[in-house]
């Protein structure tokens, strides 16, 4: 009889220290992997010095395999540096990507010769197979675990996707595994202790754009009332925590299904932030609102996307320019902040679409002065990322970088570390802008925030947030955004928080 399978997982660094928070994917797998055997868990966001960790651990312990939690950008470089550490030091034992990056990239992921699994989609029993089959024979090549891409002969095999779950875990996550689980409750503009939690899982639509699409091929879940409540109750009564930033994918969902869960909330009634769609929120009923109310919404992220009523038809976004419009009226009324994330640059018409953009956020900014706005550049998905049941469908124009040439995809995990690939995979630049376009970006994206600065940002005093608004209130109003030094300038000492890069 084996052992019971024991797993190491490992979260790259991704982020700094303090805006850590819930690694909910390696909470989620370790739930799951300890019904069978059992899991540790090291998180880099929080052990700045996770390879050294990761080593020592496993020294330490007898392991099945290290699974390893990896995001295309930031995260990709460390995930790197920790599979190289482990392979030198331990050839023999099975790494394992999981996460955005190999379901995304499975091709990619296997390339490299420190990765000898990739997990697409849900991790959980796809992981808990392998590490199973792993335990009894570590030999056995595992062609019937659904989900998992891995390596035979030299060649990638794909065995079939694995149908989405929605597993309960029974019970709450395994936080203590994270050391004390209070470090990761975050003093934000929600309140002093701020949780990271996730309710619904999945997304039902296939933006060609979003990664989540390529991750759940249009399906969502959400759970029963009763497993909310039994998660909110331990994060408030048992951590502390005062209020909640929704990691779902998008929040709000079928109106019947989502009003015991709204119910539950405003019993906690503890301020959160989520996901949400312009056309969800337009379609609340009077009684939903009323719960969200209740339940202290603060602030909704909707994907805006584009003015551009075709654009939004061609990737697939389901709602229109109207809507958005509305639903930054509709916010207002209900004092919920819509933050609002819009992609200019688009590689068609890049600079006609960014303008129109530009002034599109203005008349946002009219109807509801409160909006936040998140700009990043439109950054396509390789085709083959997609999800195999969009995969084809409404094929994209091939994309084509300043010079006319085809944009090609980087095809192993180093090169995705370049600078200009980070920058593609965090929607901040494309092969198609020239200095020019980056420039007219970066300038109008310094003007307005500098104009409007978050609620999110807690650090910088009001004076100063008020003298910022007030010194680029002339270039905002007569559209001077072209190098505005001196707002660059007093950026650099009052440092506003950007959180499209580090989040609430
Ligand atoms: C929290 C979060 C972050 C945090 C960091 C998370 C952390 N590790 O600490 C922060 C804020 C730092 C972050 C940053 C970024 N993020 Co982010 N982030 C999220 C968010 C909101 C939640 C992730 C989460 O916890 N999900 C809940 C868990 C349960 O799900 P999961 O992580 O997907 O894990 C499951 C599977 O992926 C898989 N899995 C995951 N890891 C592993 C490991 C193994 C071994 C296995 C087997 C399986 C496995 O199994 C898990 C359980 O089913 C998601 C959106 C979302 N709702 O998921 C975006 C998301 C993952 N982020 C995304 C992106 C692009 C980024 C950025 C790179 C760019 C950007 N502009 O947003 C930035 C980097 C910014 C920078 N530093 O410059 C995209 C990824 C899509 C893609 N194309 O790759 C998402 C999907 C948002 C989106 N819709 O675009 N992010």
């Amino acid at each position: 009889m084996p052992n019971p399978p024991n797993t190491l997982l490992v979260n790259p660094t991704i982020t700094r220290r303090a805006s850590a928070r819930f690694p909910l994917s390696l909470l989620h797998l370790s739930a799951t992997l300890d019904r069978s055997g059992s899991s540790r868990i090291i998180d880099g966001n929080i052990d700045r010095h996770f390879v050294a960790s990761t080593l020592r651990a496993i020294e330490q312990d007898r392991f099945d395999a290290v699974g390893i939690s990896v995001m295309g950008g930031p995260q990709t470089a460390p995930a790197i540096a920790v599979s190289q550490a482990i392979r030198e030091r331990f050839p023999a034992l099975p790494i394992v990507w999981g996460g955005y990056f190999p379901t995304l990239y499975p091709e990619v992921a296997l390339s490299a010769p420190y990765v000898d699994y990739a997990i697409r989609g849900q991790g959980e029993k796809t992981l808990q197979e392998l590490v199973t089959a792993l335990s009894a024979e570590p030999s056995a090549a595992p062609a019937n675990i659904a989900g998992l891409s891995w390596k035979h002969q030299g060649t990638v095999v794909h065995n079939p996707n694995r149908h989405f779950s929605f597993a309960d875990p029974g019970r709450v996550l395994p936080y203590d595994k994270l050391g004390d689980p209070r470090q990761y409750l975050a003093r934000t503009f929600l309140g002093r202790r701020t949780a990271a939690h996730q309710v619904a899982i999945g997304c039902r639509f296939r933006c060609t754009f979003c990664g989540v699409a390529a991750m759940f091929g249009g399906t969502t879940m959400l759970p029963a009332a009763a497993r909310l409540e039994r998660d909110l109750s331990y994060l408030k009564y048992k951590l502390g925590a005062d209020s909640i930033q929704y990691f779902d994918h998008n929040f709000f969902d079928r109106e019947e299904d989502m009003l015991p869960l709204l119910e539950v909330m405003a019993k906690y009634a503890m301020p959160w932030w989520c996901y949400a769609r312009a056309d969800a929120l337009l379609n609340l009923s009077d009684e939903a609102w009323k719960l969200v109310r209740k339940s202290r919404l603060k602030m909704a992220y909707i994907g805006a996307e584009s003015p551009n009523g075709q654009m939004l038809k061609e990737i697939r976004k389901g709602t229109r320019p109207d809507q958005t419009l509305a639903v930054a009226e509709l916010c207002r009324r209900h004092g919920v902040i819509p933050e609002l994330s819009f992609m200019v640059a688009p590689p068609e018409n890049t600079e006609e679409e960014t303008e129109h953009t530009f002034e599109f956020i203005r008349e946002l900014k009219r109807i509801n002065p409160e909006s936040e706005i998140i700009v990043y550049v439109y950054t396509p998905l390789p085709e083959s990322s997609r999800h195999e049941k969009d995969r084809g469908r409404r094929a994209a124009t091939p994309l084509r970088d300043i010079n006319g040439e085809p944009v090609m995809f980087p095809s192993t995990p180093e090169e995705w570390t370049q600078p200009q690939w980070v920058n593609y995979a965090c929607h901040a630049d494309a092969p198609w802008l020239d200095d020019k376009m980056r420039r007219r970006i970066h300038d109008f994206v310094t003007v307005l925030r500098c104009r409007y600065p978050t609620v999110q940002d807690l650090n910088s005093p009001p004076w100063a947030k008020r003298a910022l608004s007030a010194t680029a209130s002339w270039r905002y109003r007569f559209r001077r955004y072209d190098r505005p030094w001196e707002l660059n300038l007093a950026n650099r000492l009052v440092r506003l928080r950007m959180p499209q890069v580090s989040g609430l």
